[in-house]
């Protein structure tokens, strides 16, 4: 079975750990199995910072499948030191807001000179998988640059665009966002491999990610929505908002600056059916057990949706693949 997942970071790194257990890989590093796992991963999170080229949701299911992720953070390696940044804080470098982990400068020194020296993403992606060994293959949903940007007012009342990170991690996207915008991705084309693995697949998944800036950035990228609309796969999507609320994060602040009410079903509409409306990607939609949801031309089935432990993942991805009509 050929499995297309598209993802974010920490949401979508733990989804893709039960869809490899399902499939009979080992959750994290390489496994042997007759099945292929294809993630398709955001990289509008991405910043350039002291120079180095942070890439957080490749960083992350990278990190997360291949053993060396800090659980409780979600991003960045387990046994972190902070011996860098603090010397950067003694400079009074900036910015001081954002965590880089000594550990995790290494991932981004590598990635930056590959870059600089002309390597594509992918490429520096693939290097980089080199050591971790995810068992899965990690495509970027583009070579191109594409950030995300917010429009807020920033403290002093002055209105302004600035960079997904600095939203997300120095404000707390407690900042009110006019808009949020994925900054170059209609120039953007879809990274090597990734309209094929959605063409070939038989089963497309969308992670339980950020709606807005994980998959609605993935599917911002020109090409990508087509590609979905078409494939002879099933597509289904699994809700990251459960009871009213993302399970971690601030998704709903991105839900409610794009004016989507933060619901099972507000989001499954939000993705729309891909059969009988203009845009919309989906087949069926998993949302939590006790949840409801009525989303036109979408099959919609409740079923108990908290990764907990692999297992519970595992489970969760088996209820997705038998509203694509599979069995594992
Ligand atoms: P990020 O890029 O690091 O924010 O990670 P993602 O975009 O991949 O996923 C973030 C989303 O994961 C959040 O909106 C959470 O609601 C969702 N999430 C986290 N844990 C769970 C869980 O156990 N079950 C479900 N359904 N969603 C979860
Ligand atoms: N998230 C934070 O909340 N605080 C940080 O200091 C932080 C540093 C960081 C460094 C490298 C990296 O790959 C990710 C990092 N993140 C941090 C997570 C990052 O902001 C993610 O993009 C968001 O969590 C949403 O995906
Ligand atoms: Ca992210």
């Amino acid at each position: 079975m050929k499995v297309v997942v598209v993802v974010g970071g920490v949401g979508g790194a733990r989804f893709l750990l039960g869809v490899k257990a399902l499939l009979g890989l080992p959750p994290v590093g390489p496994g042997s199995s007759e099945h292929s796992v294809t993630a398709v991963v955001n990289t509008g999170d991405d910043v350039w910072m002291h120079g180095l080229r942070i890439c957080p949701d490749l960083d992350t299911c990278m990190y997360t499948l291949g053993g060396g992720i800090d659980t409780d953070r979600g991003w960045g390696q387990q046994g972190e030191t902070w011996v860098v940044k603090e010397q950067l804080a003694a400079y009074g470098a900036d910015p001081s807001w954002f965590g880089l982990g000594d550990k995790d400068i290494a991932t981004h020194l590598v990635r930056s000179r590959m870059l600089r020296a002309g390597y594509p993403l992918s490429a520096v992606t693939e290097a980089l998988c080199d050591r971790w060994q995810p068992g899965v293959r990690l495509l970027p949903m583009t070579d191109d640059r594409v950030e995300t940007h917010v429009v807020v007012d920033t403290p002093e009342g002055e209105r302004k665009a600035i960079h997904f990170q600095e939203w997300w991690v120095r404000y707390r996207a407690e900042l009110p966002a006019h808009s949020i915008v994925p900054v170059g991705a209609d120039e953007a084309a879809p990274g090597p491999g990734v309209l094929d693995a959605v063409a070939e697949a038989d089963v497309v998944l969308f992670a339980p990610s950020n709606p807005v800036v994980s998959v609605g950035t993935v599917l911002a990228v020109p090409g990508m929505k087509d590609a979905v609309r078409k494939t002879d796969a099933t597509v289904v999507g699994i809700s990251p908002i459960i009871g009213g609320k993302p399970l971690r994060g601030m998704a709903d602040a991105c839900l409610t600056a794009i004016g989507v009410e933060t619901s099972a079903q507000a989001v499954g509409r939000y993705y729309g059916s891909r059969k009988c409306s203009a845009d919309g990607v989906l087949d069926a939609w998993l949302v939590h057990t006790g949840d409801t949801a009525d989303v036109p031309d979408v099959a919609v089935r409740a079923v108990p949706l908290l990764m907990t432990d692999v297992d519970a993942t595992a489970e969760m991805a088996r209820a997705a693949f038998e509203m694509a009509g599979l069995s594992v």
